[in-house]
């Protein structure tokens, strides 16, 4: 690990533009990045913090050929929802750029070049895998099948999503065409492949000896995996006809891979940025003295520990990361995440709905954060974490500091008299939160950090609630003065080290307290952030309550479109064997009403009804528990098999059956005349 390092260069992945960004997005990579970005920050370091959208690929194909339109329609439309996004949830890039830069794509041909001429790749014509009737090469998402590793059976051509595995589409096991649902053909072509066999002992060493102890166990184990596999050469180069042209002769209709170009693109937005700012972009990536750190998702973890570093290996001139901390996954009310189902929340209709709390988001995700497993958002807890934790911890103190302050002092910082134990241990042990949080936070355990910046918060309302100033200021106003300058000092370390988490509830502290920003340092360095005589501001409600209602909005939304998957997907049952008008002429149908019904006694599924066929009142056992209660079914109006051979249930003779259907989501429903006219006893033919 490097120590002391100069400056910083953080990336994040780059996410694809082929649709909106949801909460995964930001628990697994930007939230986690930004913090760490934001306090570095904070500790006066040279930070190059750089994303940008991932353009290329067969994602973006894919999804144009869906909505109709052109690639670049479909990347313009969705870098604009994506960088609003991250605006919107104050993810602090340095610089976010695209893929489909000029810069970028002279940036990634320039390294490919130098590869080629270097003869780091191996061209080769192998078979691969081709749909005839698309008259198109299958690669990447173009082909899915069952993955030779773990046999998932929706395994894409170059990445298997389950478990991290890399593939060549001819591993997979059953392909099938994405274009036309098509079993594909092996066809002869050409590609340059990039040999990562010749990198194999290189990256055991560099990984599993050197970054043993420093990188996490979750990244560790996979690319173990991998080096136990046997690295494979890689093809580099793809038939698409959306991408990043190949730079050499005799490529023609040939695109780089979209996973040789992204990681690039790193490069791409700090040299961009780099010009716009005068600064020097080799400095980030070439100095050994530039701490390189990339997050990432885990299905990501194989491109940026073993590919990449393989071609910055190869390419020679440019610096390895120090560390790749990648997050597992963060599912969904238990559900995975799921851009196709629609299963998920999307950042730009989440602020729909909660326009004012982006840090309210940010925080639940980080207390959630999938660091070392999977993990799951639920809308409860979301709840929460803000009504309990945020408003009634961190809000509450804020708004007693703040109010008490105005009330006794118009909003003066009263000096302090003498000092009790109990205000100075309050102050020894706030003065020892930065290092605390430092610790957690370069350790890249941010949920653990954050955790420690609420402690003090509680800090803060334990010496209030304990002290309690505004009984005392009757009897012993010198008192409370002391007491209100202790509080007024966490309140502005509050301001500093939340920061990284809640950006948006430290700038509104800046404001409350009319404060500007401290260093980190500070907190620990001085007891005194905030000096008597400093007029603060007024008070303002940092976290409204998130009320029931509307996170069961959120959940109802959720059903919806669970239902509407299960409609999309629901199997229609295949037609039954055929029936003569005999076998029909048999069944006596009438039109009833429900006119009685009770629970059938220790049967869950079973309602007892009182049925008026037209003919006479009969019993009926419908097993409808589970979807009617007994008073919802009163006065329905229902179709009636008459003439079924009466039958004992639990005890309870049913004579005939309400005939019922259900809903996509399994939801039983009635079949009933249409329109008012029609009488019990009416024959149904
Ligand atoms: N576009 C994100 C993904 O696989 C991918 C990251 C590129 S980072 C260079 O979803
Ligand atoms: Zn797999």
């Amino acid at each position: 690990m490097l120590e002391n390092p100069k400056r910083y260069t953080i990336t994040a992945a780059l996410p694809y533009t082929n649709g909106p960004i949801h909460i995964g997005h930001l628990a697994g990579v930007y939230v986690p990045s930004d913090i760490y970005a934001r306090y570095l920050r904070l500790q006066g370091k040279d930070v190059a913090f750089m994303c940008g959208s991932d353009e290329h690929g067969v994602a973006i194909s894919m999804k144009a050929k869906k909505e109709g339109i052109t690639p670049q329609e479909v990347i313009d439309k969705y870098d604009g929802i994506i960088r609003k996004s991250f605006l919107d949830f104050g993810i602090s890039f340095d610089n976010y750029s695209r893929t489909s830069s000029k810069i970028h794509h002279d940036t990634a041909q320039e390294f490919f070049r130098k590869l080629y001429d270097n003869n780091d790749f191996i061209e080769e014509v192998t078979e691969q895998l081709y749909d005839a009737k698309a008259d198109q090469f299958l690669a990447d998402r173009f082909v899915t099948g069952t993955c030779p590793k773990c046999e998932n059976p929706e395994a894409y051509g170059d990445q298997c999503e389950r478990c991290g595995s890399t593939l060549n589409a001819t591993d997979l096991i059953n392909p099938k065409s994405t274009i036309t649902g098509d079993t594909p053909i092996l066809k002869s072509t050409k590609h340059w492949f990039l040999p990562l066999d010749r990198y194999q002992d290189f990256l055991q060493k560099w990984i599993l000896q050197d970054h043993a102890k420093d990188w996490k166990t979750n990244v560790l184990g996979q690319v173990k995996s991998w080096l136990d596999d046997g690295l494979k050469p890689r093809a580099v180069t793809r038939d698409l006809d959306w991408g990043i042209d190949v730079p050499v002769d005799g490529a023609e209709g040939k695109k780089l891979y979209v996973w040789f170009d992204a990681p690039i693109g790193y490069i791409s937005a700090t040299k961009e940025w780099a010009a716009r700012e005068g600064k020097n972009w080799e400095d980030y990536w070439k100095k050994d003295d530039t701490k390189l750190v990339h997050f990432i998702g885990k299905d990501n973890i194989v491109f940026h520990c073993i590919i990449f570093p393989a071609m910055l290996k190869a390419e020679g001139s440019f610096i390895l990361p120090d560390n790749v901390p990648a997050n597992e996954f963060l599912n969904l009310e238990g559900n995975k995440l799921s851009t196709s189902k629609n299963w998920a929340v999307w950042l730009h209709e989440y602020l729909q709905d909660f326009p004012d709390k982006q840090d309210s988001l940010r925080y639940a995700l980080t207390s959630n954060a999938p660091e070392t497993k999977d993990n799951d958002f639920t809308w409860k807890d979301f709840q929460a974490r803000n009504n309990n934790e945020l408003a009634s911890i961190f809000g509450n103190f804020i708004n007693r500091v703040v109010v008490l302050t105005n009330k006794y002092y118009e909003g003066i910082v009263p000096a302090p008299n003498e000092f009790s134990d109990v205000d100075n241990q309050t102050l020894a042990e706030l003065k020892a939160y930065p290092a605390v949080i430092s610790s957690s936070i370069e350790r890249y355990r941010f949920r653990e950090a954050q955790g420690e910046m609420m402690n003090v918060a509680r800090l803060g309302n334990k010496y209030l609630a304990d002290e309690e100033p505004w009984k005392m200021v009757k009897t012993d106003p010198a008192r409370v003065q002391t007491q209100m300058y202790v509080a007024l000092q966490i309140a502005a370390a509050l301001q500093i080290l939340c920061e990284p988490f809640l950006p948006f509830t430290s700038n509104k502290l800046s404001k409350i307290l009319n404060l500007d920003k401290l260093s980190w340092s500070s907190v620990s360095e001085t007891s005194e952030l905030l000096k008597p005589g400093h007029k603060i501001g007024q008070a303002e409600i940092l976290f409204s309550q998130i009320e029931d209602i509307e996170i069961q909005k959120q959940i109802d939304k959720l059903e919806a479109t669970k239902a509407a998957n299960k409609a999309e997907n629901a199997v229609i049952e295949p037609q039954k064997e055929a029936s003569t008008f005999d076998d029909f002429s048999k069944l006596d149908l009438r039109v009833g009403t429900i006119i009685e019904a009770e629970k059938m006694p220790k049967a869950n599924k079973l309602l007892v009804l009182k049925v008026d066929t037209g003919i006479d009142v009969r019993t009926i056992v419908s097993g409808i528990a589970e979807h009617f209660s007994p008073e919802e079914v009163v006065g329905k109006r229902v179709t009636v098999l008459v003439n079924l051979a009466p039958r004992a249930l639990r005890g309870v003779e049913s004579q005939g059956m309400i005939l019922m259907t259900n809903l996509p989501d399994g939801k039983l429903v009635f079949v009933n005349p249409d329109g008012d006219g029609v009488q019990n006893g009416a024959l149904i033919s």
